[in-house]
């Protein structure tokens, strides 16, 4: 039976680039950008909905989408009834408790009997409710960080990237609640056939991560450091190792992870590595 996967990504927004660029990077096609609803892809049984990131959760949920991409966020705050199947790694943020800049601060039971304002009452509700801190929460759609100058809250807890937004509003980030990044939401139990198209685009989106992570390295050793020098660089297997046409060297071909990648290189050269070359990776199977 043929099945096309229905995937909500938000419109316009936050999360819109890097989610469309993420498909692009699959190899998925599709047209966006153009005011359209929805959009079906020429090279995969996949059709895309456009929608606010708020509403994601709720569609995923009732079924009208098969997969979603949202912020961790709201996906919790909104608590619909959908399963987490992969962490994307981008749109990185933190919910943050913030307060004007002249409050002293000594911890969290500084709050007990204040008002706080938010646009995420669950999350902080359940956050004051394991600390056992006792506060009014004010629940606002928009603008929270204008709360405490215009009298409302005494306090705020609310989306921080930068900090920029605390700062020119006078007040200052005190305490982290949640962290979140952007997450591929599924109805739980799909049917078999669509399962296998969710597989499929996991595949390969963790083969595009796998290779945004990595970077592929040449190196010429000197035949004595090869030993410590290939201990440092394990690859996905084991590194390429071949004499170069200069008599007692060799060159050395293998992938570096990025998160301990300076540290690497450093001991690499310090082991005698020369004319070291790094260079990007586009695709990662494993
Ligand atoms: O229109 P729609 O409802 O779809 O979008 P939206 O306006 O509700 O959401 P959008 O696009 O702003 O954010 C989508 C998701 O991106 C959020 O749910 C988060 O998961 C994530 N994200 C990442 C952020 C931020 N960074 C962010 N900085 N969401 C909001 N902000 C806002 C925050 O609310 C505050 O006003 O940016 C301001 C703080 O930023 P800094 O850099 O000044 O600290
Ligand atoms: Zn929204």
């Amino acid at each position: 039976m043929s099945s096309v996967l229905r995937i909500a990504l938000q419109k316009s927004g936050r999360l819109s680039e890097d989610s469309y660029q993420l498909f692009k990077e699959c190899g998925i096609r599709f047209d966006y950008g153009t005011g359209k609803l929805k959009s079906v892809s020429s090279n995969f049984p996949a059709e895309f909905l456009f929608l606010r990131d708020d509403d994601i959760p709720g569609y995923v949920e009732d079924g009208v989408a098969d997969l979603g991409i949202v912020g961790e966020n709201v996906a919790v705050e909104t608590a619909r009834n959908v399963e987490t199947i992969h962490r994307l790694g981008f749109s990185k943020c933190r919910l943050s408790l913030a307060i004007p800049r002249g409050t002293d601060w000594s911890g969290l039971h500084d709050l007990a009997g204040k008002n706080i304002a938010t646009s995420y009452p669950r999350l902080l509700g359940n956050y004051l409710r394991d600390k056992g801190v006792s506060a009014e929460i004010h629940e606002i759609s928009g603008s929270v960080e204008i709360a405490p100058g215009i009298g409302l809250a005494e306090a705020i807890c609310d989306i921080v990237s930068s900090g920029s937004t605390l700062l020119s509003n006078g007040l200052k980030e005190v305490e982290t609640i949640f962290r979140s990044e952007a997450i591929l939401v599924s109805r739980p139990a799909l049917a078999e056939n669509k399962q296998q198209l969710v597989d499929k685009l996991l595949f390969r989106i963790k083969s595009v991560q796998a290779a945004k992570n990595n970077k592929y390295i040449v190196l010429n050793a000197p035949n004595a450091s090869l030993e410590t020098i290939t201990a440092l660089l394990p690859g996905m297997k084991s590194p390429t190792v071949t004499p170069l046409a200069t008599e007692g060297w060799s060159s050395v071909h293998s992938v570096l992870n990025e998160n301990d990648f300076w540290e690497n290189i450093e001991a690499i050269r310090a082991a005698g590595a020369e004319g070291i070359l790094v260079i990007p990776i586009e695709k990662m199977i494993y």
